[in-house]
């Protein structure tokens, strides 16, 4: 029938109108006269997939005759963030598909706001691996996302009395129409028992796992397509179920219950995302997860590799297998096994391929985040995975000492497993031995990777060590969250070509100066901070006028991100304000956003005492005109999409080393926000490209900061030295903030007064002075637009099409596959 063809694929307004119709009525079995709104995203969401589904199966047909070597990015989280607006975008149909809402009397904006996000991921890892998919799509690269299908995502983070309380994110409760479930792509994942040797037929010497739980992944597709391009990739996240063999032994002997619970615990390892920065993460649970979809995911790509290319020698010529952080490293053992155990391999060639195989990037310095686990879990969990853990470990060993002879104190450092305390093994060392390429994700970042952790490691093999600067796309963080931006830099730069090719923007160089440019880039601005402003009023309470300085402080909660410092800037103005009523001050309204980790205490007490000091100053009639304090709740991609456009300042203040990237700096620049910032991450080279005169940087450097650290750090001596400081920290103790209260911020204040491990008081006034700086400028309207203009333009390296680029060609050595649109 060619007319139902049309309505499924056509690209028309009619044909829009035609599928939404069609959908509404044979997908949720619903009239429209009696449509709810969630009907109604629905019927919309299966008339984006659709069209997505044929370009999606002409992208498989022509992958699969092409043998095409394929990325396979390896990440248990994929922070993807709303699908409806960011897939009309790609497929070009937003106008029509607005104008066919017009026609049929909907409101557009409520129907995309109705989605739930999938937050299946904590902060900048998970998004970071989201950003890819879309650039792996847009660049044209046949790429497979794979991940773990999380029952429930990141909590929902909702202010109590000032404090974080975490609500269960109940994303799938509703149905998801982006994923397509298929129930025939199974595997088993096994854990526990014992190994055995055997001998083979052939009278070879191999080990069987007698595992004492087996259970089964099932996966579910999400069809990934690129921006104006007929490339759909493929997002296969992992679901865990009972085995049905398991499950068949047990009804066999009478079990019932026995069975039933079977089911339940199985489905509990795909059950809940775990937060980083948990304190007690050393759960079992994560264990299981990371094997469950590292065993999963190898599996399928060898069952792809035996039905399209054939003999498994070829397979590190098909795939390339990105490790997004440690968390999947546990592939290089699996791959090992499944290749020799399963596969009847030797250890040489097994070990051959894995190495060709496997690429990890590292995205974090802090020691007490470098995932280790202890030999006995380890062993419990995975006995035959350790077995091989320990003889990559004593080949690797072998060669160390061949290299290095007698330096037996740098083999214990290299050494997969710590001896110190109770053993554990060391997860980056494995990624690092198992794989052919090593990077960090920002040009500092990477630097102090091969200096300071994985030293050892590149002083053996200088020539596996990488830097690719993280990115993100402007798809969504342009034109999806701000398409007032995006018009208005489409209509300066002459054509829209720079939404896939970000370089462009340099064209608004030459008008960063035109009144008129500048006069409607304000209008944008001031338009994105009046939605802010009504979202905020409606879900805080609290006004904002979106005349004043926007200063936006969002990303996850963590001392090393340092919103204590910020938070004594806010006490400051509030200080200076009261004391002399009369002064100056350029009014600002200072927005903060994140979630922290449940059960990281100091970051929950910063977040109550951000709001506390907010209750203070917005009932303060006296300052309450110059300044005032909002928290927004529930800070994900949905709510950053609100915030990026909104923000004047961008404040990235972490302690220098610290923040391996960061990627936010680069959503709120491309924004047009001013950053002031450390040179810490990717700030670094941010303010290389948007030009030292465009950028408010203060603070130590990295090596001050090891200057002062050795130096015997004592923030006690800061604190009594600076009169402000001190009145500043001092007002927080005298409970003010806390009616009366003077024990509740002890923990903090104390913290910071002995320990500071941050060093929050040693950059304090160099944060203030800058801020003085920014102040300044913001008083000179035309100077600021000039640099907000001038900070868009140039932000080109930090689309994330660049970075895929840079891995596609460095590290993985892929030539893009276009899929023809028709
Ligand atoms: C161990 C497990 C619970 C865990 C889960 C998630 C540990 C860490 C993480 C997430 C880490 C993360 O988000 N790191 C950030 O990665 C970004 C992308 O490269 C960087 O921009 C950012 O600086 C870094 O903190």
């Amino acid at each position: 029938d060619p007319v139902r063809e049309h309505t499924r694929t056509g690209l028309s307004k009619a044909a829009l109108m035609q599928a939404y119709i069609d959908n509404l009525f044979y997908i949720q079995g619903r009239f429209r006269e009696v449509a709810t709104p969630h009907d109604r995203y629905m019927a919309a969401a299966f008339t984006a997939r659709d069209r997505l589904l044929d370009r999606w199966l002409k992208s498989a047909q022509v992958f699969k005759t092409t043998h095409a070597r394929t990325v396979c990015y390896l990440s248990a989280e994929f922070l993807l963030g709303p699908h409806l607006l960011n897939n009309l975008v790609n497929l070009g149909i937003t106008r029509a598909s607005r104008e066919a809402a017009t026609e049929m009397d909907l409101d557009f904006n409520a129907i995309l706001e109705e989605e739930e996000e999938p937050g299946l991921g904590n902060g900048g890892l998970g998004r970071l691996a989201a950003c890819f998919m879309d650039s792996l799509s847009t660049c044209q690269i046949p790429a497979i996302g794979y991940g773990i299908r999380y029952e429930f995502g990141i909590f929902d983070q909702a202010i109590e009395d000032g404090w974080q309380v975490e609500k269960s994110d109940t994303w799938l409760r509703n149905g998801n129409p982006w994923e397509i479930p298929r129930p025939k792509i199974r595997f088993p994942v096994l854990y526990g028992g014992y190994t055995q040797s055997y001998q083979d037929q052939d009278g070879r010497a191999r080990t069987r796992w007698v595992p004492d739980q087996e259970i089964d992944g099932m996966a579910y597709d999400t069809p990934v397509l690129g921006y104006g391009v007929g490339n759909v990739n493929l997002l296969r996240l992992w679901k865990a179920e009972a085995s049905q063999s398991f499950d068949f032994q047990a009804f066999n002997v009478g079990d019932y219950y026995g069975a039933v619970h079977a089911k339940i615990e199985a489905e509990t390892i795909s059950k809940v995302l775990y937060p980083n920065d948990e304190p007690e993460a050393g759960k079992a649970l994560r264990l299981k997860q990371q094997f469950f979809f590292v065993s999963c995911s190898l599996q399928d790509m060898i069952r792809l590799h035996l039905n399209t290319v054939g003999p498994l020698e070829t397979f590190a010529d098909k795939f390339v297998v990105q490790l997004n952080d440690t968390h999947p490293s546990l592939a290089v053992a699996e791959l090992m096994r499944l290749l020799m155990d399963e596969q009847g391999m030797e250890w040489e060639p097994a070990w051959d391929i894995t190495r060709r195989t496997f690429c990890y990037t590292n995205h974090t310095l802090l020691p007490e985040a470098l995932e280790t686990w202890s030999v006995n879990l380890f062993e419990r969990l995975l006995p035959r995975h350790l077995e091989i853990v320990y003889e990559i470990n004593r080949r690797f060993l072998d060669e160390v000492r061949m290299r290095f002879l007698g330096d037996e104190s740098r083999v214990a450092r290299m050494s997969l497993i710590a001896e110190e305390g109770v053993r554990r093994v060391r997860m980056a060392h494995l990624a690092v031995v198992g794989s052919r390429a090593v990077n960090g994700v920002a040009a500092l970042h990477s630097e102090l990777v091969k200096t300071t952790i994985l030293k050892d490691f590149h002083d053996l093999w200088p020539e596996k060590f990488h830097n690719v600067t993280n990115g993100v796309t402007p798809r969504r963080f342009m034109v999806v969250s701000n398409p007032r931006l995006a018009h208005l830099i489409t209509e300066v730069c002459g054509d829209d070509r720079w939404i896939r090719d970000l370089g462009r923007l340099r064209e608004l160089e030459s008008h960063a100066d035109d009144p008129e440019v500048q006069a409607r880039w304000r209008q944008v601005k001031t338009a994105a901070k009046q939605d802010l402003a009504v979202w905020l009023r409606q879900n805080t309470g609290v006004e904002l006028n979106p005349a004043v300085m926007f200063d936006v402080l969002a990303k996850r909660f963590h001392e090393y991100k340092r919103q204590h410092l910020s938070i004594l800037h806010v006490i400051r103005c509030y200080q200076r304000l009261k004391q002399n009523p009369g002064q100056e001050m350029v009014p600002r309204a200072f927005v903060f956003g994140g979630k922290a980790a449940p059960g990281y205490y100091l970051a929950k007490l910063i977040i109550k005492l951000i709001n506390s000091v907010a209750e203070v100053i917005n009932h303060d009639p006296q300052v309450n005109g110059s300044i005032r304090v909002v928290f927004m709740p529930d800070f994900n991609v949905k709510n950053g999409q609100r915030l990026y456009p909104a923000a004047d300042l961008s404040e990235q203040i972490s302690l220098a080393g610290k923040e391996a990237s960061g990627t936010g700096n680069m959503k709120f620049s491309m924004n047009g926000a001013l950053t002031i910032g450390t040179l810490d991450g990717a700030n670094v080279e941010i303010r290389e490209e948007v030009g030292a005169e465009n950028f408010f940087l203060f603070g130590m450097t990295v090596d001050e900061v090891r200057q002062k650290q050795s130096a015997g750090y004592r923030p006690w001596d800061i604190y009594n030295g600076d009169p402000e400081l001190k009145a500043d920290i001092d007002l927080i103790s005298s409970g003010l903030f806390s009616y009366g209260d003077t024990n509740l911020f002890r923990p903090l204040t104390d913290h910071l007064l002995h320990q500071d491990p941050f060093m929050v008081l040693a950059d304090y006034r160099a944060y203030l002075d800058c801020q003085e700086r920014v102040g300044a400028v913001w008083r000179d309207p035309a100077q600021w637009d000039r640099m907000s203009i001038l900070n868009v333009a140039r932000m080109g390296k930090f689309s994330s099409d660049r970075a895929i680029r840079e891995y596609a060609e460095r590290i993985w050595q892929i030539e893009p596959l276009p899929v023809a649109l028709n």
